[in-house]
């Protein structure tokens, strides 16, 4: 695979590297984007629709049962090629990753995540006191995927997945520390991300008005597309090793 001549030369003389990526950085280890359609049970509904406190407080057995079967799935899959080539480029510089992605495939890769933007699907905790849990979480969904949520131990309300909802702010630390990492980085790379949802789809333009060259991968157009520097049409398992592999050339 010829990776393209000026993206080589940037990712060649940056010391520091910021990768910020999103959905389409696990594709390949398949999971399902976040706004393709989703398989099987989950297929008639929109996840934008179920991705709200509102949706967990109208049917928390719908919402709690969609997050089950995702956790379920993160665990089944594994990391793909791009992961891994991030985690081995962290080995000759210095790599940033920001991700949106509430999976944890980028640290069984191997690599360390700077900010999990939009929370982690492993991190339950009280929708109502807000005390994280630690007991069991029920996968066995009934036939309509409905999966009633455990109750915390503390004050008897339902558990939530701890991951960010519309709606809801993003963990403050996480996000400046998002945004520091696109101040200060020599190249900011983004990965698999639609670039739909705010404020993580406003970072390639901090790192822009800083001066920060920035690279898009990512197989389609998006509206980030004409804001970066470069964009790269190509998939993350296939183009993150391509260009790992070019840097040692
Ligand atoms: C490949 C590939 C391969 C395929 N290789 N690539 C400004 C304007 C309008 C609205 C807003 C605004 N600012 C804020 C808002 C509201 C809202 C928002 O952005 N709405 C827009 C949709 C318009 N934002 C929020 O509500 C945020 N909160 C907020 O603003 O709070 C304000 C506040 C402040 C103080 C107090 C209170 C409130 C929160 C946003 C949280 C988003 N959460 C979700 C769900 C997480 C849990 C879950 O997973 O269920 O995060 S939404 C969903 O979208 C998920 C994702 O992280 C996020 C981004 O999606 P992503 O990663 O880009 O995936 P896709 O599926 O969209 O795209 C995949 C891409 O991969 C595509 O481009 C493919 O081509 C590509 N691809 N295969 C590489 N193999
Ligand atoms: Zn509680």
């Amino acid at each position: 695979m010829d990776v393209p001549e000026e993206i080589v030369a940037l990712a060649r003389r940056a010391r520091r590297v910021t990768v910020l990526t999103g959905a389409g950085m696990s594709a390949e280890s398949g999971v399902a984007t976040f706004r393709d359609a989703q398989t099987g049970l989950w297929a008639r509904f929109d996840p934008a629709q179920l991705a709200t406190a509102d949706a967990f407080r109208r049917d928390p057995a719908l919402v709690f049962g969609w997050y089950a079967w995702r956790y379920a799935q993160a665990r089944s899959v594994a990391p793909n090629a791009g992961h891994r080539a991030l985690a081995d480029w962290a080995r000759i510089a210095e790599v940033r990753i920001v991700t949106q992605n509430v999976d944890d495939l980028h640290e069984r890769a191997g690599s360390t995540v700077l900010a999990h933007l939009h929370g982690s699907l492993a991190a339950f905790r009280c929708f109502a006191c807000d005390r994280p849990y630690a007991g069991p979480v029920p996968d066995a969904a009934g036939a309509d995927g409905r999966v009633e949520p455990p109750r915390c131990a503390a004050c008897g309300g339902p558990v939530r997945p701890g991951v960010v909802w519309f709606g809801e702010a993003l963990p403050a630390r996480a996000f400046a520390d998002g945004v520091q990492a696109c101040r200060d980085a020599d190249l900011v790379l983004v990965v698999g991300t639609s670039g739909l949802v705010y404020p993580a789809a406003g970072l390639p333009e901090v790192a822009a008005a800083e001066g920060v060259p920035t690279v898009e991968l990512n197989p389609e157009p998006t509206p980030l597309s004409r804001k970066v520097d470069h964009t790269w049409r190509t998939t993350a398992a296939v183009g993150l090793p391509a260009l790992v592999a070019a840097l040692a050339r």
